[in-house]
């Protein structure tokens, strides 16, 4: 089972070590909610002043190839540093900076056998959890548009899949479905209702695959983890800083991006809330997102994109309460967990977020089809195609 560390771990100051990082160590302390990687914001005194460090102990049984998946991060934060966004003053929080060790790798490998990265701690800024105002939205949506335009021209080969086929809806229905066959857990029983949800919806798995497959939906560099907590948001201005958490960047479909910043963004409640009667798609979010992820993305995206942008949110909050679900019905062995039941709290928010989006689908479709449709329906800056 995978649980949230509470604490750090007796070897942080050791870690930490293995960087050429000035000054006295003064703590390490898990940070973040993510669901993945184990976090821990570091402190280091340097002469009075207290500088933080990001330190992220990678998790290998999710990513299995560390040196390809750190090789992606090295490529992409150091074409970012030097590339100037097209939206928005210059910042130099705008890229994530890793810091190499001291043999000079761009990661370190414990006593243990665990990899570490370490990252400059991006200060004045923070993630949340739950959008507060469609502004926010706007400011989130607006820097992933940003960061996939400025992959656009990213130079060499192909990225690396850090995880094949992540947003394969079919194979992940497929692997849904051969875990409610075998019943490992022997939870099956008790979450009838909910397979039965996600097999009512089983056409759905296939549409954006289809589009991709007739060449309509273009290939490009995408986040492919766009959650409304992956985007640092500056703390005096609200504006999109920096986008973090680089591990799925690799090549993939820009509808996936956008779909999941509706998953994350809209949704009344959290993502583990209970009470699924707190569930909502909010519409006045979605406008956020849509105007957000027009100013920097509208140029390339094409018209097939553009008519799929309500679709791929109700798609990728499909796809990961099936995720949520297979994990629970696998007894709880990807995504952290707090508490017995949490995957199936998160499986549940989903489809109830399913649900809320299938009830205003059309007059989602339609806000979209209104704001992107004073921009330039060619696009201007190519998807890359599979090499
Ligand atoms: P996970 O893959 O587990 O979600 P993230 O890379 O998203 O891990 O990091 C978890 C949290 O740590 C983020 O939500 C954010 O709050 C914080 N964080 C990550 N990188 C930085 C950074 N460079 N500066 C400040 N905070 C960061
Ligand atoms: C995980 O790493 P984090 O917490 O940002 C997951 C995403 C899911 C998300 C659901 C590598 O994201 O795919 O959408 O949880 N990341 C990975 O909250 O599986
Ligand atoms: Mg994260």
């Amino acid at each position: 089972m995978s649980l949230t560390p509470t604490r750090p771990p007796a070897d942080l100051p050791a870690v930490a070590a293995a960087f050429p990082l000035h000054g006295l160590y003064v703590e390490g302390v898990p940070y973040g909610s993510g669901h993945i990687n184990d976090t821990f914001a570091v402190t280091m005194d340097q002469a009075g002043r207290s500088v933080r460090y990001i330190f992220q102990r990678i998790n290998d049984r999710v990513f299995k190839n560390v040196p390809a998946l750190m090789e992606n991060i090295q490529r992409v934060t150091s074409h970012m540093a030097r590339s100037v966004p097209s939206t928005g003053p210059v910042d130099s929080r705008h890229a994530l900076t890793l810091v190499g060790t001291r043999g000079g790798d761009a990661w370190h490998r414990d006593a243990s056998g665990a990899a570490w990265r370490c990252y400059l701690f991006i200060e004045k800024a923070r993630t949340y959890d739950l959008v507060e105002n469609p502004r926010q939205a706007c400011e989130a949506a607006r820097a992933f548009g940003e960061f996939q335009r400025s992959l656009v021209d990213l130079p060499g080969d192909r990225l690396h899949e850090t995880i094949p086929a992540f947003h394969d809806t079919r194979a992940r229905f497929e692997t849904f479905r051969r875990a409610a066959a075998a019943d490992r857990s022997g939870r099956a029983r008790e979450v009838q209702a909910e397979i039965e949800f996600a097999m009512a919806r089983e056409p759905m798995s296939d549409v954006l695959l289809d589009l991709v497959a007739r060449g309509e939906v273009p290939e490009r560099i995408t986040h492919n983890d766009t959650k409304f907590n992956n985007v640092m948001l500056d703390d005096a201005t609200a504006r999109g800083v920096c986008v973090i958490d680089l591990d799925t960047v690799m090549p993939g479909v820009a509808l996936y991006d956008f779909g999941d910043m509706v998953r994350s963004a809209t949704n009344a409640a959290a993502e583990d809330e209970r009470d699924v009667a707190k569930v909502a798609m909010r519409m006045d979010i979605f406008e956020g997102l849509l105007t957000g992820y027009a100013a920097s993305a509208g140029v390339f995206l094409n018209p097939v994109e553009r008519a799929h942008l309500a679709f791929s949110g109700k798609l990728i909050t499909y796809e990961i309460g099936l995720r949520f679900l297979t994990d629970h019905l696998e007894g709880d062995v990807y995504f952290k967990i707090k508490r017995p039941g949490h995957n199936l709290d998160r499986c549940r928010t989903q489809f109830a977020l399913v649900a809320s989006i299938e009830r205003q689908e059309s007059a989602m479709q339609s806000l979209a089809d209104r704001i992107f449709h004073n921009l330039a329906a060619q696009p201007a800056v190519p998807g890359r195609n599979a090499q």
